[in-house]
Parts: structure tokens; C-alpha cells; sequence
């Protein structure tokens, strides 16, 4: 069997295709991305992105309901998004299996909350299961499926940032052909009018407790007998922190964090001296181990914020540290440069916040690579909550005080504008806003690595579709102010957002300009005239990379400079010029 290195993410592919996966849908969402991106590599799986996660579960649902088998994959947060059709997808149970990855991001190394999707399997009361490398990860996605079909329910995988971005061996396997299931219209399972809701519900106490059961017997689930002085309950990376800080001792690891098997921790306990349970974020299992009467140590050594480590492991058990830290040399240079994250040189997002910033302007801001426009020196954002709320809250900003009424500016990505931005501008026309909305419309979803989305006109499989167009879908929304702008024309863009927010009613600027990362055409170069430059320090708040003091003096970085010249429009003195132009 050949073996080899994979990610999580890929390792999550590979299994929905050994597995016989028909159909995977998904919105993209660090760390959860490149699940998708793998399986739209297997020609026998038809893989879409959806325009968001809600939407990516309930055509998973049908589809399973159809009788394919079915991957749903979606960031941590994406699971909100969803959880209206997960939590009634509950009671209707599957046709075709059906697996729903969510991909934790603890740290927040990429993410706007650090929410623990455990939670999920418990409110949804659908079991869960989590695996502690790439290997289980390929493994469960087939397993899940099984479990899926024998006891009628959606199946969640949890994986984290560092399960999904690490690479780990993997055994490959062929792909086993799973027949699509008959569709049989069955309304008693399907249809969640209350009559029938009723009878479901029922069915799902009952398969919570032969899933209760099913956890209890399950090899996913197992004691790893060891010294018996200390015994640690782990699932998911936890598990490969506590066996490399503690190789002794004996573990009780989970490959199923939902339901929890009662009887083995009850084993596990009587097993050993003292008890553990290493756990990331909230206190889980802790709790529920605790509310069986075991008395067990978590989260009073281990915190609720941020990630666990091995090193962490060891100090909290042990009381010593992993490692004994190799002196650090003493250094002469320079200590390194900070390098906060910033928007790259010539994004089409930097003149935007930059005007907004200049017109004092109330932003309410949303989530993408704009939301970069919030940090020195731009600053440019005054709330960003979630996907879709810059639009909803900047009507309530205006709606909650009416000193900010022409004054609310809101500001959403192309991306996110079709995830979850088209509600918000119909209730701002409904119920009679008057806020400026900004579509900021680079041809792509840039944050999460140029995923294709409704406006792009191509599918993830690389397709040619239709591709909506954004003025007119917000001229059906009932905007009449529609307007097209280019955010590298500064002066035209100042014009156009102080007319529109003093116009009185809902507007919408679609401010285009392609991604700057994916403009390969010719570009020309700028440099600074050091004649007519004065060093204000106008052009350095645009927070350009390109742009920085060398030897006190401004300097534009040939190498990072792409032409857009936005610069030269905010300096006063004319002393940005062409490279090759005049006598600079
Ligand atoms: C519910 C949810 N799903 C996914 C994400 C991950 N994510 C953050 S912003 C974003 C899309 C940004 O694309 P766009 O709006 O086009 O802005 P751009 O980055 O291109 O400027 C995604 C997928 C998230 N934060 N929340």
C-alpha cells in the first residue's frame, strides 16, 4: 500500500474518495479551504462552492436525501451560518451518508471568534468524530459515512488548524463505488411540519442513546494502558501533545468526542491514580466526566483561551518543562522588524479606506482582506462582527442614533456580498436606510486564497458559468442609486461617496478593481523624486508596503511596487514619478 505525506485537509479529501463521496459542497474558510479544493481534483466526485455554508449544507442535504453520498465541509464559524438547516437535518436523518467537516481554528491564527464546534454535536444531537492525524482523518470520513447510514443521521468531522494544516503519513486505498441510493418520497421523514417534527424528535432520543452505545464499543475509542499513576483523556491534537509529553502514561483517547462512552471513562478512571483531561478551548468532556461523579483535572491547569502544546502539557502534569531551552545566543544586530499584516501593494481595498478615513466617515466594516483597512495607518473601519453584518449594522448604526444619519459608510467584499450581503441591503431599501454601501469587487474571494464565487463566472472545477453581476442584483434589491467606481482613481471615488452619502437613500458604489495579485498585465514602476520631495509623510498613510523610509528618507521599493499609483495622487509635491520618466 503506498504511503505518503499529506495535510489534514488532503487527507479529508483522499477519504471522501475512497469512500465513495458523489457530491461535496462547501464556502471557503481558513483552516477548512483546501478540502474542497482536493476533491474538485477527483473527477468521480462533483464538488461546488456554495455562495455560503448554509447554502453548502442544504444542497449536501438534498443530495443526500437524493441518496448520494455527501462531504459539507466549512470553517468553525461557518457552522453558524448553517445551523438552522443542521439542527432540523438532525431529525430528518440521511438517504445517502452525509459528513459535515468543521474546522476548528484555535489561536485564531485566522478567524474573528475562537468558538468550539463540539458544541455543535451536542445541540444538533449528531455524533462526532476527531481525528489526531491525516491517517484517522482519511479513515473517519469513510467511517463517518458508515455511521451516517446505519443510524440515520448527519455525522460531523472536527478537525483544527493544526490537524488540517499538518502533513502526516497516509496510507493510500482505492476508491470503493457506493451505488447512489433509490429516492423514495417518504414526507414523514422529510417534511419538518410540526406534526411530523414531533415523531422525529423521538427518533432522535432513541438514536442518541444506540449512538451512546455505539461509542462504548467503538475502536475509535480506546484505553492505551501505560503507568497507571497518571491517566490522560485526550481526543484530536491533544492526543499527540499528551504522548509526546507524557510517554508513559496511560491515555483514554477519543476518536468520537460526541457521545461520550460512560462506561469506558468510568473504567479509565478506576484505572489510574490521578485523572486528566487535556482539552482545547472550553471544558467539554470535563464537564461531562465531571457530571458522571469523576473527579478530574482540566481546565484548572489548561486554559480556555489558545491553543495546548506539548510543552504546555508537560509543565501543567509534570511541573517541568519538555525541553531544556538551548541558551540563546547574545545578539549584536538589529532585533527583527515587526511585520504586522497589512494590505499588499497595490490593492484595489487601500484608496477606499483611505478616503474613508479623510471624510470621517462612520464604516461599518465586514470580513475579508479588506478588513486590513481597520489597522494603522488606514484605519479606516469602525465594526466588523461577521460575515454579512456591514450592511445590517450599518443600518442599525444609523437607525440607533440619528447623528450618524449620512454618515454610515458600509463596506463588503465581493465574496461576501453574495455569502451573506444581499439580505441586509434588502432590509436597509425595506425598512428605509439611507446608508452608503461600498461592494468592494475584486473579481475574487482573496482572503481565503482566490476562490471562485457567483460573480466570477467559473465554478471550482474551473467551468465556465454565469457570472452575476453585483450593480444589477442591488438595482433589484430596489437601490436605485447604483454606481460603478474605480478605487484607483482617487478623485473620482472621494466625489462619488460624498454624494452618495448626502443623497438621502439607500446607494451602492460597486468599487472594482481586479485583485492586485492577480493583475498580471504590464505594470509600470514608481520612484520617488528626491528634488521635489519634501518628506511630509502624506504618501506613507496609505500604508503601502512598497513605500518606507530608507535612511530617513521616503523610498519606493522597486521590487514591491505594481504600478497602481495611488500615491502619486496623494502627494502634493509631484515627486512620485515613472521609473524611466524625466530625469529621475
Ligand atoms: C462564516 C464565515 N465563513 C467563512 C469565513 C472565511 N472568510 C473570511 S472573509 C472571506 C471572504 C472574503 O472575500 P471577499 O468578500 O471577496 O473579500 P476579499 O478578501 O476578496 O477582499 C471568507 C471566505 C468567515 N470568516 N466566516
Amino acid at each position: 500500500m503506498k504511503k505518503t505525506l499529506m495535510t489534514g485537509n488532503e487527507a479529508i479529501a483522499r477519504g471522501a474518495y475512497e469512500a465513495g463521496v458523489h457530491f461535496a459542497a462547501a464556502y471557503p474558510g481558513t483552516p477548512s479551504t483546501e478540502i474542497l479544493e482536493n476533491i474538485a481534483l477527483y473527477d468521480e466526485i462533483d464538488a461546488q462552492w456554495s455562495s455560503n455554508e448554509k447554502v453548502a449544507l442544504e444542497v449536501g442535504i438534498g443530495a443526500s436525501l437524493a441518496g448520494s453520498r455527501v462531504l459539507v465541509a466549512m470553517k468553525h464559524v461557518g457552522v453558524n451560518v448553517a445551523a438552522d438547516p443542521l439542527m432540523t437535518f438532525s431529525y430528518t436523518g440521511v438517504n445517502g451518508g452525509l459528513v459535515l467537516v468543521a474546522a476548528d481554528d484555535p489561536g485564531m491564527h485566522s478567524s474573528q471568534n475562537e468558538q468550539d464546534s463540539r458544541h455543535y454535536a451536542r445541540l444538533a444531537k449528531a455524533p462526532m468524530l476527531e481525528p489526531s492525524d491525516s491517517s484517522e482523518a482519511k479513515e473517519m470520513v469513510g467511517i463517518a459515512l458508515a455511521i451516517s447510514e446505519e443510524f440515520d443521521t448527519p455525522v460531523m468531522l472536527k478537525s483544527s488548524t493544526r490537524i488540517s494544516h499538518a502533513q502526516s503519513l497516509v496510507a493510500l486505498g482505492e476508491r470503493r463505488e457506493v451505488p447512489v441510493k433509490p429516492y423514495t418520497k417518504d414526507a414523514k421523514k422529510y417534511v419538518m411540519i410540526p406534526a411530523y417534527g414531533r415523531l422525529r424528535h423521538v427518533v432522535v432520543e432513541e438514536r442518541m442513546s444506540k449512538l451512546c452505545a455505539y461509542a462504548e464499543q467503538s475502536p475509535l475509542n480506546r484505553i492505551e494502558w501505560r503507568d497507571r499513576k497518571v491517566g490522560v483523556i485526550a481526543a484530536g491534537i491533544c492526543y499527540q501533545y499528551v504522548r509526546e509529553a507524557l510517554p508513559q502514561a496511560s491515555v483514554l483517547k477519543f476518536g468520537i468526542c460526541y457521545p461520550l462512552p460512560e462506561k469506558l471513562i468510568a473504567e479509565f478512571a478506576a484505572g489510574v491514580d490521578e485523572l486528566y483531561v487535556v482539552e482545547e478551548l472550553d471544558p467539554f468532556m470535563e464537564e461531562q466526566i465531571c457530571a458522571m461523579g469523576i473527579k478530574v483535572k482540566g481546565k484548572e491547569l489548561f486554559p480556555l483561551v489558545g491553543e495546548v502544546s506539548s510543552s504546555m502539557v508537560a509543565e501543567k502534569i509534570l511541573g517541568r518543562p519538555l525541553f531544556t531551552p538551548l541558551p540563546v545566543p547574545a545578539r549584536d544586530e538589529q532585533p527583527i522588524p515587526l511585520r504586522p499584516p497589512v494590505l499588499c501593494p497595490g490593492c484595489a481595498h487601500r484608496g477606499v479606506f483611505y478616503t474613508l478615513k479623510k471624510l470621517k466617515l462612520v464604516v461599518s466594516g465586514d470580513i475579508g482582506c479588506y478588513t486590513l483597512g481597520s489597522l494603522a495607518p488606514l484605519e479606516g473601519m469602525d465594526t466588523c462582527i461577521c460575515m454579512g453584518a456591514s450592511i445590517s449594522a450599518g443600518l442599525g448604526l444609523e437607525k440607533g442614533n440619528r447623528d450618524l444619519l449620512g454618515k454610515v459608510v458600509s463596506v463588503i467584499g465581493d465574496s461576501t456580498f453574495f455569502h451573506s450581503g444581499l439580505t441586509g441591503l434588502a432590509d436597509v431599501v425595506y425598512n428605509r436606510g439611507s446608508i452608503l454601501t461600498l461592494v468592494l469587487d475584486n473579481r475574487i474571494t482573496a482572503m481565503t486564497g482566490h476562490q471562485h464565487h457567483p460573480g466570477t463566472g467559473s465554478t471550482l472545477k474551473g467551468d465556465p458559468t454565469a457570472a452575476l453581476d453585483i450593480a444589477t442584483i442591488c438595482r433589484a434589491l430596489g437601490v436605485k442609486r447604483v454606481k460603478e467606481v474605480d478605487p484607483y482613481d482617487l478623485a473620482a471615488l472621494e466625489a462619488a461617496i460624498r454624494e452618495e452619502t448626502a443623497a438621502g437613500e439607500p446607494s451602492v458604489l460597486v468599487v472594482k478593481r481586479m485583485c492586485a495579485l492577480m493583475d498580471k498585465g504590464p505594470k509600470d514602476i514608481y520612484t520617488i523624486d528626491k528634488d521635489r520631495c519634501i518628506e511630509c509623510g502624506l504618501c506613507m498613510k496609505l500604508g503601502c508596503p512598497a513605500i518606507s523610509k530608507v535612511d530617513g528618507q521616503t523610498n519606493v521599493d522597486a521590487s514591491l511596487c505594481v504600478g497602481c499609483a495611488v500615491c502619486l495622487q496623494v502627494c502634493k509635491k509631484e515627486a512620485i514619478v515613472k521609473v524611466g520618466d524625466g530625469n529621475v
